[in-house]
């Protein structure tokens, strides 16, 4: 059968606008769990050493999209990022079309300028009125790039010689994403040197205890050289106090650094950025436009105060064979990435679309539905609230009214959690707060309202009283792993 790009882009249409209409659709459930055993009886993952045409892309587009767990979906609660955009699968679409690479304005005209542009505008809203930054992988890529850039300050000569030998030591919070364990280890520092600061009863770093940590190094003879507080803790959601650790590093000489890639969005609201007041301190800034500004992923930058570091701490050379144009404004020297991928087009859409405004309405209204989740959860007599609500993470358990000990609550609630998610009516994290498990649901889908909100809750009260009740058991396999807490 003769095949067209014509045909087949008319036929895959078909295919994602049905699942896409399925995956908004409020009562379509977001998949039926399958093993990987299961899955791979249902699915050909055979290689051919004979093609098979192009004439199958769309069906074979479509088998993989029956197998998805739709993360577009009201109840897709797992992760710091849930929803579809229609500005960034334009954007995605639009960038894999064209197919080029951000590495020189000379191949990426247009894209170079766009990605420019928003830079400007997000450190502009960080207040880095001369800062500069770049679209990355993620915000572990992001977070590493801040701490070379650490480094690169207290040691130039450290990228063309390597370290010296010196004990480095960097401090961030004990509730921490462990993409700085990553970037210590990738960087040869050592993990060990990735120094954990206690934080309160709220989840936020600390200042007396980084104040006393940094001391207690200094006097073993290492070399502090950064602090990384974060805007929005993974688990949690919580905010470090950013003035107060600024003042420290400032008073102190070290680069601070601010993970703000799940919370930093609240900078787009006029309301909220109050959360992040003293940010423009910083000299480096973590902000995933993937979370909380809905965009599909890969949507990530970092910032920086001083727009020429990305330039000067990896510029390792190139110019005999790509960047021949001198200061013509390419941005591959500035990246650890040779190849990269056009990741700004589609903020650059859905800013066009939504405005800075636009953006703000929506995050607000995440913000308050969040409260209104938790106001639930509080007049309810059988949950509690593992930890105070400060942005989209909402951490709770359930607690029957029959004597169990807390071990018995926490199972219970991983069971729960699980019988919850093989449903495929909800899918909703669990995770570690202060060495004990609880739910921890993440609202930041942009189509969630009070109604669907009322449904999550619904859905998880009758997961809780199923798992809960005495003759319940999970599905033998699903036992147990499930059961490790
Ligand atoms: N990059 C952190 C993502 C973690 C989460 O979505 O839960």
């Amino acid at each position: 059968m003769p095949n067209t790009v014509e045909e087949t882009l008319d036929t895959l249409n078909g295919v994602l606008k049905d699942y896409i209409q399925a995956t908004r659709d409020p009562s379509v459930p977001l998949n039926e769990y399958c093993s990987p055993q299961a899955m791979r009886e249902k699915v050909d993952l055979d290689l051919p050493e004979q093609g098979m045409g192009e004439e199958h892309l769309s069906a074979l587009a479509k088998t993989y999209l029956d197998q998805t767990v739709r993360t577009g979906s009201w109840r897709y609660l797992n992760q710091l990022w849930s929803g579809f955009s229609l500005p960034g699968l334009v954007g995605e679409m639009t960038a894999a079309a064209s197919n080029t690479s951000m590495f020189t304005y000379e191949v990426a005209p247009l894209a170079t300028l766009i990605e420019k542009t928003l830079i400007q505008r997000l450190c502009g809203l960080v207040g880095f009125e001369r800062g500069g930054g770049l679209f990355v992988t993620g915000g572990s890529n992001a977070n590493l790039l801040a701490l070379m850039a650490a480094r690169f300050r207290l040691d130039p000569m450290s990228m063309k010689q390597g370290i010296d030998g010196r004990p480095l030591r960097i401090f961030v919070s004990e509730q921490a994403h462990y993409s700085f364990h990553k970037a210590a280890n990738l960087m040869g520092l050592g993990v060990a040197n990735v120094i954990a600061v206690a934080s309160d009863a709220a989840g936020r770093m600390s200042p007396e205890a980084l104040q006393r940590a940094i001391a207690d190094e200094r006097a073993q003879g290492a070399t502090p050289f950064c602090v990384a507080a974060t805007a929005g803790t993974t688990v949690i959601g919580a905010y470090d106090p950013i003035e107060a650790i600024a003042d420290i590093c400032e008073a102190e000489d070290i680069w601070f650094h601010i993970d703000a890639a799940w919370g930093g969005s609240v900078l787009m609201s006029d309301k909220l950025r109050t959360l992040m007041a003293g940010c423009e301190r910083a000299d480096s800034l973590t902000w995933d436009q993937h979370k909380m500004m809905g965009l599909p992923l890969i949507c990530s930058t970092i910032l920086m105060k001083d727009a020429t570091m990305l330039g000067r701490m990896n510029n390792v050379g190139g110019e005999d064979y790509i960047f021949h144009d001198g200061d013509a404004g390419d941005l591959g020297p500035m990246s650890l990435q040779c190849g990269r991928r056009v990741d700004a087009l589609k903020l650059w859409l859905a800013w066009k679309s939504y405005g800075r405004a636009g953006f703000a309405e929506r995050i607000e209204k995440l913000f308050d539905l969040s409260q209104y989740f938790a106001e639930r959860l509080k007049e309810h007599p059988r949950f509690e609230l593992a930890a105070p609500v400060a942005s989209l993470n909402l951490c709770f358990r359930y607690r029957p009214d029959t004597g169990l000990s807390d071990e018995e609550v926490d199972q219970g609630n991983v069971v729960a959690r699980k019988h919850l998610a093989r449903s495929g009516r909800a899918l909703i994290n669990y995770a570690q707060v202060r060495n004990r498990p609880c739910w921890r649901l993440i609202l930041t889908n942009f189509d969630l309202t009070e109604e669907l909100v009322d449904a999550i809750f619904d859905e998880v009260e009758a997961a809780c009283v199923q798992a809960f009740h005495p003759t319940f058991q999970l599905p033998e396999a699903e036992a147990a792993a499930t059961l490790t807490l």
